[in-house]
């Protein structure tokens, strides 16, 4: 297939791809590092990455994409039952991490192969190899949560990544030239895949902050870069942190694109910053196994004051179908809206070359995700306005919830709950929070309601075996949970909090 890194190919410049803190790599170093690993792993089936937020994980995933070799993207914090589902699923050959960093036991199996960001020449470094692959092969396994059971992992095409990549190139005219900026998590799409690869395949460059802190994006939009990535829950906290900091207001006002994706933007959130920045934010709207799916279109600004901006982004859309995205609303019973009206609601179903191939051993998970005729079901509903933009009104499933921008499974941490010896009955909701939108709330039955476990001891025993992010924020002791006559738990029947 054609490279899905031009800029790495040829001589590579001198141009920065990739500043962590004050680690920077240029194009150069990028394809004699991302080389040197790509040579050493070339046999290996398929590789675990040890994602932190640190220029390893990116050298580790290009060099995994020119050797042609699916990378299974880790989360650092996952605790052991997490990991241990994810590599006996995906049964890497090898893990890549940066020297020094601990691996837990559960990754004792994968031989271990430190990245060197030096390209070591021995190995192979030096330039970049071509990339060997073909447009369907695997370029990415990634985790994602259910309603129940453990997370799946989503295998993304090398094709998906290029075409979601060139379709949000169009709608926002990114280019070579842009310097982003983000402190998003590297195991996921949103900061992976958009985050990381989308600047290396325009050939411009990311800065990643480490840690979101609205000192890092002031800092980093007052001093060349151009965009910022982000969750709803970084910018509701920038939108908090504007009215008292000018810095940032000025910095915001100065970015060419403000782009907000993994769950709804409040609208609140949105007119803060548009009025104390004269900014708009973008929101798109992706999911793991589709990638991206819509977004606003960003148009330069028209200095007649009176010009409206062709496709302005909309506080509360998520704009219109990103090219080559074919996109339906559909009943209940799965027929098509015949039209859009701004009203009727119908599910998101999708088609298109963006879309992942398969979930990894679970042809019965990717059967069930897909229509009859193909399009995938993605559970989002939503209304589309006449003139073509779409509003999410909600989900379809309710053990689903978005927390801080992570998709996370009832069912999971109900299970996790559930292998605490002071729990005898769980149910777990999500309930809406300013800050992380949702936050996950557990409904616990005690075993002895005379000595129940204490709030912070359930949520590390779920943070430990899971991850931080799927803690409980809250817990609820109840005597028992509400069920109906087939014994099932009726959360809507659960009292409000
Ligand atoms: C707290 N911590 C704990 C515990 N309590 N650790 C272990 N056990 C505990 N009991 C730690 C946390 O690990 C964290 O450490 C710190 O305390 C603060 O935790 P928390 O309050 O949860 O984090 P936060 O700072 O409030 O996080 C907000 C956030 C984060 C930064 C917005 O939620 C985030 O990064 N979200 C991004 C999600 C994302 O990328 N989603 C994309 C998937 P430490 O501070 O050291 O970490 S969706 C996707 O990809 C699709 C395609 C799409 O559309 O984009
Ligand atoms: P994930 O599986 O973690 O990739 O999450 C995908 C889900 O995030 C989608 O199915 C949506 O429910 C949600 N999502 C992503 N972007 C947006 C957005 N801009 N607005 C509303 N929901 C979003």
């Amino acid at each position: 297939m054609s490279s899905l890194f031009p800029a790495l190919a040829g001589s590579p410049g001198e141009r920065v791809a990739l500043r962590f803190g004050d680690r920077t790599l240029t194009y150069r170093d990028l394809a004699s590092a991302a080389g040197a690993t790509a040579a050493r792993i070339r046999e290996a089936g398929r590789v675990a990455v040890w994602a932190t937020p640190a220029p390893e994980t990116a050298v580790a995933v290009v060099g995994a994409l020119l050797a042609g070799v699916p990378a299974v993207p880790l989360n650092p914090k996952s605790g052991e039952k997490e990991l241990g589902h994810i590599v006996s699923d995906s049964a890497p050959t090898t893990v890549l991490a940066a020297a020094g960093d601990d691996l837990p036991a559960v990754l004792a199996g994968p031989a271990r192969l430190d990245v060197d960001l030096d390209g070591a020449p021995g190995h192979g470094g030096g330039s970049a190899p071509k990339d060997r692959a073909a447009d369907g092969d695997p370029a990415l396994v990634v985790y994602t949560s259910g309603t129940t059971g453990p997370p799946k992992g989503a295998v993304l095409s090398r094709r998906a990544v290029a075409v979601t990549l060139d379709a949000l190139a169009d709608a926002w005219q990114w280019t070579g030239a842009d310097v982003l900026v983000h402190a998003l998590p590297l195991f996921h799409v949103h900061g992976l895949v958009l985050g990381v690869l989308g600047p290396l395949r325009r050939g411009g460059t990311v800065r990643h902050l480490g840690r979101f802190t609205t000192e890092g994006v002031a800092r980093e939009l007052g001093d060349g870069a151009t965009m910022l990535f982000g969750v709803p829950t970084m910018y509701h906290r920038i939108a908090e942190a504007l009215p008292g900091d000018p810095a940032l207001a000025r910095a915001l006002a100065g970015a060419r694109l403000l782009v907000s994706g993994s769950a709804a933007l409040p609208v609140h959130d949105h007119e803060q910053i548009a009025a104390a920045t004269g900014r708009r934010v973008i929101e798109r709207y992706g999911m793991t196994e589709t990638l991206m799916l819509c977004s606003s279109r960003w148009t330069p600004p028209d200095p007649r004051p009176s010009v409206r901006a062709d496709g302005e982004p909309r506080a509360g859309t998520v704009g219109v179908p990103l090219p080559g995205v074919e996109l339906r609303l559909v009943e209940d019973d799965g027929t098509p809206l015949a039209s859009y009206d701004g009203e009727s609601v119908g599910e998101i179903q999708v088609r298109g070359p963006n879309l992942f191939t398969e979930y990894l051993n679970r042809p019965d998970a990717t059967a069930a995700a897909f229509t009859a005729d193909g399009w995938f079901r993605t559970g989002d509903m939503a209304v589309r306005d006449p003139d073509g933009y779409v509003r999410i009104v909600g989900r379809r499933a309710t053990d689903l919830i978005k927390s801080g921008g992570y998709k996370i499974g009832a069912g999971e941490i109900e299970n996790a709950l559930l292998e605490h010896p002071g729990v005898r009955e769980a149910a777990v909701t999500g309930e809406p929070d300013a800050d992380l939108g949702e936050r996950i709330v557990a409904w616990i039955v005690p075993a002895d309601p005379q000595a129940p476990p204490a709030a912070r001891e359930l949520a590390d025993h779920v943070a430990g075996r899971l991850a931080p992010h799927k803690r409980p924020r809250v817990v609820r002791l109840l005597d028992s949970l509400p069920r109906n006559d087939m014994g099932k738990i009726m959360k809507r029947a659960l009292p409000r909090g």
